[in-house]
């Protein structure tokens, strides 16, 4: 496949999962509009029609809560082949949606896309609605997340990471129970090979945390302090950042003083408290299970995707090496987990594939640092894989096998991005 015909059939991708005002992360496995995947599938959109990527924003924003959190699927139309759908999640909205959040790249997509708009005007008036609305999500990560001002963010649910069964969660997911969970019909095994999904074990207490939240009544104040699950994910944290960052940019460039000060003094104290992080050992940055107070000596993507925020450039240098060492070890970087590590699990899911999305974003810093030839390697590989094996959610970072959803929007998004 030459690049244009690679660019065509991405668009074809995105049009196939284009439900008018969203995108469908994949057709079955996923019938509802995720979060991260809207904010990123908008910037493949925004190459080829500008109106559409600004109106996945838009309507992913329009189902904001009260207090800030943009939520982490938006139930739209009723579809019965995804579990757990709003029944499950009780949190009474109009239009449903589930009770927790999902890695905030909104303000660094609305930055990008911005930035490089061929419809300026267009751009200016999206920027200037949709800014206040992402910078009160931010801050609403920093209060009800952060409760003690430490600077970094907890997830409460994996879930929330994106990362959904990744090494980092093991011990601190151990911990939360699964009594009274009651029988369910997953249905993700229906769409997707069940070797490649997290197991049953995993999905009981995926269900058990949104039924302790639900007998909160979705109420955040409560939430962080209840929650058995409390992790702070360096990767997640990075994105956090880099979109206060952009956010403080764009907003300075627009005139909007206050939330460009505000942005930018959460910036600030994330990049800061990222240190406390850092493992010499491992050469990357670390999770840290808040409920336990330790870190999770856990060699995954997490703590390489923190070059994603404007980190000091010894610690992107560092990160530079970490990747050279994983592409000694697979064949297509960059691997979810190290390849040697004993959990190591090329297929399943978080456990060891390759994401483009990460790989996007992990090029991304890396530019501002200007590591060229590592870059090339990560964009190089993605191209390879897709070629090898068609858009597929993930890839076997070994043998470049196809994982999960078949015909995926962020995935296809990605390709557009990279090849323009
Ligand atoms: C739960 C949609 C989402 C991604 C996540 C990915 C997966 C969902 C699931 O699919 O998670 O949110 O049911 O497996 O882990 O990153 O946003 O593509």
């Amino acid at each position: 496949m030459n690049h244009d015909e690679m660019i065509r059939h991405a668009r074809q991708v995105l049009s196939d999962n284009d439900r008018g005002a969203y995108t469908v992360p994949t057709h079955g496995l996923y019938p509802f509009q995720w979060n991260w995947d809207s904010a990123l599938s908008a910037l493949g959109f925004a190459h080829y029609d500008e109106p559409r990527a600004w109106t996945e924003i838009e309507t992913l924003l329009d189902h904001q809560w009260d207090d800030g959190m943009v939520p982490h699927i938006i139930f739209h139309a009723p579809d019965d082949g995804y579990f757990p759908g709003p029944e499950v999640w009780g949190t009474g909205r109009a239009v449903p949606t589930t009770g927790i959040t999902q890695p905030p790249v909104a303000g660094f997509a609305v930055r990008r896309i911005h930035d490089r708009a061929r419809d300026s005007a267009l751009a200016g008036r999206q920027a200037r609605a949709l800014l206040p609305k992402i910078h009160a999500w931010h801050q609403w990560f920093y209060r009800c997340r952060d409760p003690e001002g430490t600077g970094l963010v907890a997830l409460l649910h994996p879930w929330e990471s994106g990362r959904d069964n990744s090494v980092d969660w093991d011990d601190a997911f151990d911990r939360v129970p699964i009594d009274g969970v009651g029988e369910f019909t997953r249905r993700d095994t229906a769409h997707a090979n069940p070797a490649h999904r997290p197991t049953d074990g995993q999905y009981k207490r995926y269900i058990w945390l949104v039924q302790k939240f639900k007998s909160l009544g979705w109420d955040n104040t409560k939430l962080h302090d209840a929650s058995p699950f409390k992790v702070v994910d360096p990767g997640f944290n990075a994105i956090l950042i880099r979109a206060c960052e952009d956010v403080a940019d764009l907003a300075a460039r627009l005139g909007m003083e206050e939330i460009a000060k505000e942005s930018r003094a959460m910036a600030d104290k994330g990049v800061a408290a990222m240190e406390s992080l850092w493992s010499d050992e491992l050469g990357q940055y670390l999770c840290y299970d808040r409920a336990e107070g330790k870190l999770i000596p856990s060699a995954s993507i997490g703590g390489v995707l923190a070059a994603f925020a404007p980190i000091p450039k010894h610690r992107i240098t560092a990160l530079v090496r970490r990747i050279e060492e994983l592409g000694e070890v697979c064949n297509y970087l960059i691997p979810s987990h190290d390849p040697r590590a004993p959990e190591f699990d090329g297929l399943r899911y978080w456990r060891g594939p390759v994401w483009l999305i990460v790989n996007f974003m992990v090029a991304d810093g890396l530019q501002r640092a200007g590591e060229r030839e590592i870059i090339d390697r990560i964009m190089g590989d993605c191209l390879r894989l897709i070629e090898t094996s068609g858009f597929a959610e993930y890839h076997d970072p070994v043998t470049a096998e196809p994982c999960g959803g078949a015909h995926f929007t962020w995935t296809a998004a990605m390709i557009i991005e990279i090849l323009h």
